[in-house]
């Protein structure tokens, strides 16, 4: 009888104990940024220029990569979510805590825009990120769109779906996004308490100080 006692109060403490050191816990350790974006605009291959300085090969994730980037002199967890519509529902998990969120577009990936405006949609018709950076990578390449063109399509297909939203009236959870009676804009997101920057870049060739520059600002 007594090994039973000893049994039913040694195994909580190991598990208690495995989980606290040793499962690889989802809560971050230092300010969390959230990376997130269309797949295969370059968020993995981002996540390890940050947190390991290096760039190796990638494939379409399965899972979600979560370490730990020096920035300037301040320490940050870095998230990168799978672009895979299986992950969507980590993402918006993880928004409330995170002090960031960088959308990753691929701008030579035209039909990608859409799928990254449904994403911003969503997010900011269900949730407060504080911090948003749209970062429009690959321009690198020669087929690029520019950040203008890239702006102008995600705002029209974010429009779109404003006015479908809108008219859906079972639809209760969701807020209104942008300033009333006006087309959208990014910048009216700022009366909703969410400021977002739009910049361009390349992650493969190093360019990207926009990104760094924004993690640095908001941890
Ligand atoms: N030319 C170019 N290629 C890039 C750049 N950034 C990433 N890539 C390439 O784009 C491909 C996809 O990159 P990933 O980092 O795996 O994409 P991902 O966003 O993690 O995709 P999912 O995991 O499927 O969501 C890889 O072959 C990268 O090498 C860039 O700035 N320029
Ligand atoms: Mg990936």
């Amino acid at each position: 009888m007594d090994s039973l006692y000893l049994i039913l109060i040694i195994i909580p403490i190991i598990l208690i104990l495995y989980f606290k050191f040793f499962s690889k816990s989802s809560s971050p350790k230092h300010p969390e940024i959230v990376i997130s974006g269309p797949s295969g605009s370059g968020k993995t291959m981002l996540y390890y220029k940050l947190t390991e300085n290096r760039s190796p090969t990638t494939v379409s994730s399965l899972k979600i990569n979560q370490g730990t980037a020096t920035i300037g002199s301040k320490l940050a967890t870095i998230t990168d979510i799978p672009g895979h519509n299986y992950f969507q529902k980590n993402l918006l998990s993880k928004l409330p805590r995170s002090k960031g969120l960088i959308m990753l577009i691929d701008s030579t990936d035209k039909p990608s825009f859409k799928k990254a405006a449904e994403d911003l949609f969503e997010i900011f018709s269900t949730h407060n990120p504080k911090q948003v950076l749209i970062f429009c990578n690959k321009q690198d390449q020669p087929l690029a769109k520019k950040t203008l063109m890239i702006e102008s399509e995600l705002s029209t297909e974010i429009e779109r779906l404003r006015k479908i939203k809108v008219s859906d009236l079972t639809d209760t959870l969701r807020k209104p996004i942008g300033k009333e009676g006006e087309r959208f804009d990014f910048c009216h997101m700022e009366e909703n308490g969410v400021l977002v920057e739009i910049f361009e870049g390349s992650v493969e060739t190093n360019d990207f100080e926009p990104i760094t520059r924004f993690i640095e600002k908001v941890i």
